[in-house]
C-alpha cells in the first residue's frame, strides 16, 4: 500500500516541479548526518565527501568479489528479461539493455552486495543512522553508442517524483568494469550539492518511461550549471578499475556522456536513504513511482 504524502507543501524545503523560474536555493541541512558515528571513513574523506560532495574509493572491492558480481549479471542476463515494467530499460531505438533495477531484490551476489559492510557501514557512518535500499541498478553503458546521462541531481527526482523529503541518501556505484576518459565515466560538480536547483517543468504521468532513457525533465538550466561550475572551477571525471567505489551525495550534480568506444562501461549503483528520511507522498508528481524505482520498504539494513 502506498504511504501517501503526510506532509504539507509548507514543509516542501525544495519546491521544484512547480512552473515559475529556474532558482538555486541553499541546501537547508548538513552533509554528514552522523559527524561522530562509527564507520570506516576517517575524518579526511569525511570533510572530502562534505566538501565535494563525493569521494572515490580505489579498489574498495577485491576483484574476486567483482567476478563474483560479474557471473551474477552474466547469469541474469541469460533469464527472459521483461520491459520498463520489470525495470529493464532499453537504449533508444534498441534492444540493447541500459539500465537493469531492482538488484537488491535478488538473492545472488548482486542482491548481497548492499550488505557488504564497506558500502553500507559507510552509508550509516555519512547518513547518521539505519539506512535501507531506496534503489538500486546495473547501467550498463554498451559498446559502440551507450547513450550518456543527462546533468541532474538525483534528489531532484527522488524529492519530485518518490517523495523523499530531505538530502538523507547517497548513491555507491561499484565500477564492475574500467572506467575510462573514453568510455562514458561518471561526472560530478564538486560542491554542486551545496545548492539545490529548482526544475519548473510539471512531471508528465509515468515520466520515467522517458526519464530513464533520455532525461529532459527535472535537468538543470544551462545557466545553473554555469554558475555551479564557476564556484567549482572544474569537473571530476570519476576514473578507476573493476572494485573502485564512487559515493556521491544524493544532491551532487552528475552526468555522463554517451560511450562510442569498444569497451563497455558497466557499473552497479546502490541508493541508500536513511530510515528516518523514509519516502512520503511525491513532493512535486501526481503519483509515486514505481517499487523498482523507489522502495518503500524501508526495513533496515543490518
Ligand atoms: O530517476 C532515477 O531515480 C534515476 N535517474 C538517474 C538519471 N539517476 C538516478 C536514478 O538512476
Ligand atoms: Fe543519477
Amino acid at each position: 500500500m502506498t504511504q501517501m504524502r503526510t506532509m504539507q507543501p509548507s514543509d516542501d524545503l525544495y519546491p521544484t516541479r512547480n512552473g515559475g523560474e529556474v532558482r538555486m536555493l541553499p541546501r537547508r541541512e548538513p552533509v554528514l548526518h552522523g559527524r561522530d558515528a562509527e564507520g570506516p571513513l576517517d575524518a579526511e574523506t569525511l570533510a572530502r565527501l562534505e566538501r565535494d560532495g563525493f569521494w572515490i574509493a580505489e579498489n574498495l572491492l577485491s576483484l574476486a568479489e567483482v567476478e563474483a558480481l560479474t557471473d551474477a549479471l552474466e547469469a541474469w542476463r541469460e533469464e527472459p528479461l521483461g520491459d520498463v515494467s520489470d525495470g529493464v530499460i532499453r537504449e533508444r531505438g534498441s534492444r540493447e539493455q541500459r539500465s537493469l533495477f531492482a538488484l537488491h531484490q535478488r538473492d545472488d551476489a548482486l542482491g548481497a552486495v548492499m550488505r557488504h559492510p564497506r558500502l553500507v557501514g559507510a552509508a550509516r557512518q555519512i547518513l547518521g543512522g539505519d539506512v535501507y535500499v531506496h534503489q538500486s541498478r546495473l547501467n550498463l553503458k554498451p559498446a559502440f553508442g551507450g547513450a550518456g546521462f543527462s546533468w541532474h541531481s538525483d534528489f531532484e527526482t527522488w524529492h519530485a517524483e518518490d517523495g523523499m523529503p530531505r538530502m538523507r541518501a547517497l548513491s555507491a556505484s561499484v565500477l564492475l568494469t574500467e572506467n575510462h576518459a573514453w568510455n562514458g565515466p561518471l561526472m560530478l560538480i564538486p560542491g554542486s550539492h551545496h545548492h539545490f536547483v529548482t526544475s519548473p517543468a510539471v512531471t508528465p504521468p509515468d515520466h520515467y518511461q522517458a526519464s530513464l532513457v533520455e532525461q529532459s525533465i527535472g535537468t538543470p538550466s544551462n545557466d545553473a550549471l554555469r554558475a555551479l561550475f564557476a564556484d567549482a572551477g572544474r569537473i571530476e571525471l570519476a576514473l578507476g578499475g573493476p572494485g573502485t567505489v564512487i559515493f556521491f551525495e544524493c544532491n551532487t550534480m552528475h552526468a555522463s556522456t554517451a560511450n562510442l568506444s569498444p569497451l563497455p562501461r558497466k557499473n552497479l549503483f546502490v541508493c541508500y536513504n536513511a530510515v528516518d528520511n523514509a519516502l512520503v507522498g511525491p513532493f512535486g508528481a501526481s503519483r509515486p513511482r514505481p517499487g523498482f524505482l523507489a522502495s518503500r520498504d524501508f526495513t533496515p539494513i543490518r
